[in-house]
């Protein structure tokens, strides 16, 4: 982005998964910075990092550490942002948050830049980047309810398990390999790290995602249930979802079925206003086996959506195929695209 104001920016859990990919994102984007300050806890402390070429080094967050900082990204889970967040407003920070801790506060913005936009002109110094599986459904969807309207959503994922930090990451790489070579896999993060139990994730499929709640979904679902409500502005509309993880590094894949509200739709109605979306590429030919996978998504700024059909026996019911880098649309870009919307509009 060209702009000739810079800023005093911090990434709070730089040495993370998603961190990472924020600075990434952060370099390939331009992003006017003045000064760059990488946060982790003290154990990663020390750490270098490069940057456009300059080393820098990795420094433990604490509340002094957002002195004189303009925008703040944290992604170090909910706990830090719980503690750490409020004292980055207090000096004066704009923080873009990626964890849970406050998306469903009543306060917060909850944004994905192509839908809702506009609500961050009233933020109040936090702003909340939802959840990875939610910002590229609702990317998907926004276009298709702006046309037709959508009175049912139900969606089933297929997510990667970066989703889940570099730990989770490690240990498919460690399972798939002990597996191959016929050794014994060891099951100690996945599916949810501190849970009672671990299972493989190699060469298998995991319907939890996140701690289970007392109605029998897993938070990851009921986080796409609420996101979905709140991003798109539409309380009552119906939305189910079954969160399940894959062997996968990378981009995470959504089945979704949706009942439109106006009749008379069509399959080539759908795709052309998708097509036409801000940040959304169709990729929808049978005839040339042409549809996203995670691998073909994976490094990509966009949501891609493909497998466009109408439902065989209910009026008006499509269903579509969408997928998305996680680590990128899913939280580093979709943060950065936030700062960025800040900027243009001068909101921050
Ligand atoms: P990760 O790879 O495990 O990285 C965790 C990061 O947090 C590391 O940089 C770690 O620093 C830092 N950290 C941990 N405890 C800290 C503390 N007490 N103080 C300061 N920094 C601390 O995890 P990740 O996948 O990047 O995810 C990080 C968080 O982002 C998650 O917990 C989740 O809340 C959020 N997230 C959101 C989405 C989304 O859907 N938008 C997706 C994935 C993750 P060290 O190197 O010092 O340990
Ligand atoms: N644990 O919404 O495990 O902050 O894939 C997103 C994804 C938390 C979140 C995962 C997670 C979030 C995961």
């Amino acid at each position: 982005m060209s702009q000739t104001k810079t800023f005093h920016v911090a990434v709070v859990g730089a040495t993370g998964a998603v961190g990472q990919k924020m600075i990434e994102t952060l370099e390939d984007r331009d992003f006017p910075i003045d000064t760059l300050k990488l946060l982790s806890s003290s154990r990663s402390a020390g750490k270098k990092v490069t940057f456009k070429g300059e080393e820098l080094t990795v420094e433990e967050a604490t509340p002094e550490s957002f002195e004189g900082v303009d925008i703040a990204l944290f992604s170090a889970g909910g706990s830090v942002s719980k503690k750490l967040a409020p004292e980055a407003v207090k000096r004066g920070a704009v923080v873009i948050d990626n964890t849970s801790a406050y998306r469903m506060d009543d306060q917060v913005p909850l944004v994905v830049p192509e839908v809702n936009e506009s609500d961050l002109e009233n933020h109040q110094g936090i702003i909340a980047n939802p959840n990875c599986s939610t910002i590229q459904m609702v990317a998907a969807l926004e276009p298709i309810k702006k046309h037709f309207g959508i009175s049912r959503v139900i969606v089933s994922t297929y997510q990667a398990v970066s989703g889940s930090g570099t730990e989770a990451v490690e240990e498919l790489r460690e399972q798939s390999q002990d597996f191959l070579n016929g050794n014994e896999m060891k099951s100690e993060i996945l599916p949810v790290k501190g849970d009672k139990k671990h299972f493989p994730i190699a060469f298998n499929a995991l319907p939890q995602i996140d701690t289970f709640e007392e109605n029998g979904y897993t938070y990851e679902e009921m986080k796409m249930i609420n996101e979905t409500k709140k991003i798109m502005h539409a309380n009552d509309l119906p939305v189910a979802a079954t969160c399940v993880r894959l062997p996968i590094f990378t981009s995470h894949a959504e089945s979704v079925y949706i009942e439109v509200e106006k009749d008379g739709a069509s399959v080539n109605d759908i795709q052309e206003a998708l097509k036409n979306a801000e940040g959304v590429v169709l990729e929808d030919d049978p005839a040339t086996q042409s549809y996203p996978t995670p691998l073909s998504a994976a490094e990509k700024r966009e949501v891609f959506v493909g497998r466009v059909r109408k439902d065989l026996d209910q009026k008006n019911g499509f269903h579509l195929w969408i997928v998305s880098d996680n680590l990128l649309k899913g939280a580093a870009w979709n943060s950065v695209q936030i700062a960025e919307r800040l900027i243009a509009n001068d909101w921050l």
